[in-house]
């Protein structure tokens, strides 16, 4: 049985991994941070499951900063396949806390890569990186070989960590991949994400619980995909025989207006009677057209996004619909 360990297992993509592995036959370790608030709602249903909690599935605490609980998970757990995912996530908080976004994002990764480096059988590592490395992309679309221009402290930090994993790939021979990931969105999607907030926002204003919403830039356009197809994609990288780079995209752009027009529209409304733009949702600076070619996925892992975005939107927009009727979140 295959044993994988995940870093950043409460998140989206940590959560619906953790449930695919499981399907798989994996043993699923888990890496979680010790807050207070013990928000792990990702994973309760899985916590709740008697054959799988504590059987299939385990959690170890560790701060990503905390190098000797991390090599002792490393120790106990041996894992075959580790999947590093956990960071800060936030590209617009990256610009006020950018000490803790380049430590955690990229410090962490080169403290693992070390770890990896002294293990006699190291296990697979895969790196979820993200096309904020491209940042002002010399070319549109990107492809794996597209130079690093980032232009976000979130975007330097993942630039690090990823120069890092193909430096411990060439030199220290480790099977280490990186998944440029572009946008990836999921009914469980942080909130403060804008997929989230607009689809939370039509459903609320739906049923008469909100008036209205503030955004920043509506002509921000990114490439938009499904969770669930990234972390196929995922899983595909690290199975492959080779240890490699892959572009993981839809290739299709969209704006915030048309995610807004989309979002509301399937709540019978029009985005333009309720959003106001507010400057402090505009960031220093914000790469405006980043759109991934994920041929090499296509090609060599026969991995592709699956859901159109429109669909994507729907479905995010119905689920926090009944959500709030339901007074659950
Ligand atoms: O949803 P966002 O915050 O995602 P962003 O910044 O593109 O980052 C996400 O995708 C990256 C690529 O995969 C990941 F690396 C990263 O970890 C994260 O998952 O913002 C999307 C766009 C931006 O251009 C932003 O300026 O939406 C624009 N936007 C406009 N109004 C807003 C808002 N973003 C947020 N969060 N909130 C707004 O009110």
């Amino acid at each position: 049985m295959t044993i994988s360990l995940i870093t950043g297992i409460t998140g989206q993509d940590g959560s619906y991994l953790a449930e695919a592995l499981l399907e798989r036959g994996h043993i699923v370790h888990g890496v979680v941070r010790r807050t207070s608030s013990l928000d792990r709602s990702r994973l309760a249903h899985l916590y709740a499951n008697l054959d799988i909690y504590d059987k299939q599935l385990f959690l170890h605490y560790a701060d990503l900063n905390d190098t000797t609980a991390i090599r002792r998970i490393l120790a106990k757990v041996v894992p075959a396949q580790l999947f590093h995912l956990a960071g800060q996530s936030h590209v617009g908080v990256s610009f006020e806390i950018p000490e803790v976004t380049c430590d955690l994002n990229g410090m962490a990764t080169l403290r693992i890569l070390e770890m990896l480096r002294e293990m006699p059988h190291p296990p697979r590592f895969l790196h979820a990186s993200s096309s904020e490395i491209f940042g002002d992309a010399s070319e549109r679309p990107q492809t794996e070989t597209t130079p690093l221009n980032p232009t976000t402290p979130y975007g330097c930090s993942k630039a690090f960590a990823t120069q890092l994993v193909r430096t411990y790939r060439r030199h220290h021979n480790l099977f280490a991949c990186n998944s440029i990931s572009y946008n990836h969105e999921s009914p469980k999607r942080g909130e403060n994400f804008v997929t989230r907030k607009i689809c939370r926002a039509a459903a609320s204003i739906k049923l008469g619980l909100q008036k209205r919403l503030c955004l920043g830039n509506l002509d921000a356009r990114r490439d938009w995909s499904d969770a669930r197809d990234i972390v196929r994609g995922y899983m595909a990288v690290i199975d492959h025989h080779t240890a490699d780079d892959f572009i993981l995209s839809s290739g299709q752009m969209h704006s915030i207006r048309e995610l807004a027009t989309i979002a509301f529209c399937s709540m019978g409304l029009k985005w333009e009677d309720y959003v106001d733009v507010d400057e402090k949702f505009f960031r220093p600076s914000d790469p405006a057209e980043l759109c991934g070619n994920c041929e090499k996925a296509r090609h060599v892992l026969g991995w592709k996004s699956t859901r159109s975005f429109s669909e994507l939107i729907e479905e995010m927009t119905c689920a926090e619909y009944d959500w709030l009727r339901m007074g659950q979140r």
